[in-house]
């Protein structure tokens, strides 16, 4: 699936003229990489219920659970290499003045693929967090033997993710505030746009008149506030808009 030629021509003219990008994604950049998605007929969310899995109540009446399931996670994410929608955005970044990747994903590999301005709102997969004194380390490893407990206090730790009902980490939400409404497009690929507040960017993008392009191969509620949307897989779409 690829979009049509005329709507593509005008958004890499679009993204011709811009000099500062700033670009957020979901889920659907890594789809391509074998990384589930949460929603949808693949995701996720369909086999496992987040209200047992992804909230704070939920590791506290289950640690062993919710540890099994994210170390699951880490031994999928693994195995994945970024793919040729995450290798075009780190082209992107070489040829403007300011690419901000504003993402959602927890599986570090736009960082892999090379994009260096990365703000990662809702945490990463692979870093341990202490739930007493909030140290961090980072894990690239999977298997579970026990629960894991902090080097520094003992206590245990948990993933070091943002669960639902949770404050998004203060520094990138910030800098990812200040790209969305300094940039001279912002790119949305892969996001279902249904979680908030990091969904909120859109619309406050738009209030702010910054063009928007939308890449997903569903038409998402973004999509309506957008100037154009490409509808296709972020792998095949990113490298025919940005090269
Ligand atoms: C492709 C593709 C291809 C497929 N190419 N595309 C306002 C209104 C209503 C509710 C709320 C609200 N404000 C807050 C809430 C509550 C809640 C929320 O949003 N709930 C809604 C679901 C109803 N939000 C929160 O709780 C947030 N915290 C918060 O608001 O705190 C307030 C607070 C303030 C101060 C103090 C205390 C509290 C936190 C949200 C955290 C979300 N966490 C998760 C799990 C992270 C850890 C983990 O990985 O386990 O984050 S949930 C999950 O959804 C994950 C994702 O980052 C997030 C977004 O999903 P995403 O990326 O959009 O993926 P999908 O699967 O939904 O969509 C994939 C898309 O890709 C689809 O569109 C496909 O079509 C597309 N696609 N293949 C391109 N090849
Ligand atoms: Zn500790």
């Amino acid at each position: 699936m690829s979009p049509p030629l005329p709507a593509l021509e005008e958004a890499r003219t679009l993204l011709a003229g811009a000099r500062r990008v700033c670009v957020l994604t979901g889920a659907g950049i890594s789809a391509e990489s074998g990384v589930p998605t949460f929603r949808g007929k693949e995701g996720l969310w369909r086999n496992h219920d987040p209200m047992t899995l992804a909230t704070p109540r939920a590791f506290a009446e289950d640690p062993q659970l919710v540890w099994e399931w994210y170390d699951w996670r880490r031994s999928l994410v693994l195995a994945c290499t970024p793919n040729e929608g995450h290798r075009a955005l780190v082209r992107l970044e070489e040829r403007v003045e300011r690419c901000d990747i504003v993402t959602q994903n927890v599986d570090g590999l736009h960082r892999a693929a090379g994009s260096t301005r990365v703000h990662e709102l809702h945490g990463q997969l692979f870093v341990n967090r202490c739930t007493a004194c909030d140290r961090q380390r980072e894990v690239r490893s999977s298997g579970l033997d026990g629960l894991p407990h902090c080097s520094a206090c003992g206590v245990l730790e948990r993933p070091g993710v943002v669960w639902f009902g949770e404050a998004l980490p203060h520094e990138p939400w910030a800098a990812a505030s200040q790209a969305m409404t300094t940039s001279d497009l912002v790119l949305v690929v892969g996001t279902s746009a249904l979680v908030y507040p990091a969904a909120q960017f859109v619309p406050t993008a738009r209030a702010a008149d910054v063009p928007i392009i939308v890449v997903n191969p569903e038409r998402t509620d973004h999509v309506a506030l957008a100037d154009h949307h490409l509808a296709g897989p972020a792998g095949q779409v990113l490298p025919l808009l940005i090269d």
